[in-house]
């Protein structure tokens, strides 16, 4: 007999390894650990998630006839790693062998590796592209711009293709997913489930062992098994996505889902399947129900982004995570983990991070991302943070997004030039502004947003590094321009707001 590991995020009945098992005469591993929900401090909305997720994937494999060996956090005999768990249920069993698929972190990937019983890693199959095929899309190529992978992507799947081409004549609709926040939102946001026994359990446990971490718990309402999953993306379907695409990369406050589905945290922890869904939003827009800048928004997040910074991370391997090409080494401030701040986007962001585990992507991006290019913080750091807040971060997609997206750090690998922007980007895309202590339109001067003051200091410090970038070439002309005396101004006032934030003022 074998051991069948099952990691939390790898809910699937077609998950590779219980595929290569046997119902008959192996044994599923299935674990709560204090290693994996410790390793960094997980939101305990994720955690609650996670936990509740698996007690009732283990309840199906068993009524599927497998045998599950479950570990509850509180189990005293829990040794409270992955691996401790799997010599554990060894001794037990008399397993010699144990069958994993490949997880999405390179620290658990070492860990398998190393294991005294020894693991046999199959490839993820959940992903569309596999290694082998990533691999032979980015051969010989210098950079690895997600647009050509992404056409590829729709090429091969065949969703929003027709007769060879790209429905509407064009393969990317993003020109037409960035409309300002509209006046109100028609969309009552995502389904909400009311815990039942096995998540009020969870929530007990969470309450008791993760109180120090960041994030609120209660009130706890995501779908935890396939079916209520499902109906999730469902109404979703019907009802956010028509003005999805429009409303892509705008921010309210009080908005926090605003058009998004929100599906990242199931179709990570393989409760959706990735293809499935697509077809589903294709679907509704050849049924004339959705336009095409909404699904196909949707389909190049999903087959595009997603698939892509899953096949950059794996190709860079396990130091990728620890680049920091532009030096930067300013510690994550406290305003991260809920501090007051007079700055109103970076306030609402981390607030809704807190309550939701969950912000979008331009809010990730552009404003805690951005602050934290155009601050320095290091990389490190910031990429804990994303890995630790959101409910559907996992190593594999946070650290391509980090290092490479919003903070430049992989010296231009996975971006062409680093996604810095000034308060007039988040002015222009939110409603943040109105109700801020700074003045958005204020570039130097008391009240100056700290994002203009900011953006400047960081293309003047990062001008060795980045001042031969031909997509930079208007922002230095623009800088270069500017009066001298100017220039110093906005440069001294940046340092004495960074000596502020360094000391802990609240700014
Ligand atoms: C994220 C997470 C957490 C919070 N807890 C557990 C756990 O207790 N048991 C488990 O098997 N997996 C957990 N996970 C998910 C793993 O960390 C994940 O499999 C790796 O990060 C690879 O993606
Ligand atoms: Fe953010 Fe600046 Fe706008 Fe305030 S003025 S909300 S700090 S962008």
């Amino acid at each position: 007999m074998r051991l069948i590991l099952v990691l939390g995020d790898q809910l699937l009945p077609g998950l590779r390894a219980l595929r290569e098992g046997d119902p008959a005469r192996d044994v599923v591993v299935m674990a709560e650990v204090m290693g994996e929900a410790g390793s960094v401090p997980h939101h305990p909305k994720k955690i609650a998630f996670l936990f509740a997720a698996m007690r009732k994937f283990a309840a199906r494999l068993q009524e599927a006839g497998w045998q599950v060996a479950y570990s509850r956090l509180d189990d005293p005999e829990n040794s409270q790693s992955i691996v401790g768990e799997l010599l554990r249920r060894a001794a037990e069993s008399g397993a010699v062998e144990v069958l994993a698929t490949e997880p999405g972190d390179w620290r658990l990937i070492a860990a398998l590796e190393e294991s005294p019983v020894p693991v046999h890693l199959f490839e993820d199959d959940r992903f569309l592209c596999s290694h082998a095929e990533f691999d032979a899309w980015a051969e010989g190529r210098k950079e690895l711009r997600m647009e050509y992978f992404y056409r590829e992507m729709r090429r091969r799947t065949g969703l929003l293709m027709e007769g060879g081409k790209p429905a509407g004549g064009q393969w990317n609709f993003d020109a037409e997913n960035r409309k300002p926040p509209p006046g109100a939102v028609e969309f009552d946001g995502p389904l909400r489930f009311e815990p039942d026994e096995t998540v009020r359990a969870v929530l007990d446990i969470v309450a008791e062992r993760f109180a120090g971490h960041f994030g609120t718990l209660e009130p706890f309402w995501f779908p935890t098994e396939e079916n209520a999953v499902q109906a999730h993306f469902e109404h979703w379907l019907a009802a956010g996505l028509p003005r999805f695409g429009d409303y892509q990369d705008a921010m309210m406050a009080g908005q926090p889902f605003m058009y998004h589905a929100v599906i990242g945290q199931y179709l990570n922890a393989g409760l959706l399947e990735p293809l499935a869904i697509c077809r589903q939003v294709e679907a509704a827009w050849q049924a004339g129900r959705v336009p095409l800048n909404a699904a196909e928004g949707f389909i190049r997040q999903v087959i595009g982004w997603r698939e892509y910074v899953r096949g950059v991370w794996f190709r860079a391997g396990p130091d990728y995570e620890a680049r920091n090409a532009l030096d930067a080494h300013r510690p994550l401030p406290a305003l991260y983990w809920g501090a007051p701040t007079a700055m109103a986007c970076m306030g609402a962001v981390v607030a809704q991070t807190r309550d939701e585990a969950y912000a979008h992507h331009i809010q990730r991006l552009m404003v805690t991302g951005n602050f934290a290019l155009l601050a320095g913080l290091d990389p490190a750091e910031v990429q804990e943070w994303y890995l630790a807040v959101y409910a559907d971060a996992y190593p594999w997609v946070e650290a391509p997004n980090v290092v490479g997206m919003t903070l430049f750090a992989d010296g231009g690998l996975l971006a062409s030039k680093p996604y810095a922007a000034s308060g007039a980007y988040i002015d222009r895309m939110s409603d943040y502004c109105g109700g801020c202590a700074y003045a958005v339109k204020d570039k130097t001067g008391p009240n100056a947003c700290p994002f203009n003051l900011l953006y400047w200091h960081f293309m003047d410090r990062q001008r060795a590094r980045l001042g031969r970038n031909a997509r930079l070439r208007q922002v230095y002309a623009t800088w270069d321009r500017m009066d001298p005396a100017r220039r110093e101004t906005v440069l001294a006032e940046a340092e004495a707001w960074l000596a502020r934030l360094d000391a802990g003022e609240v700014v």
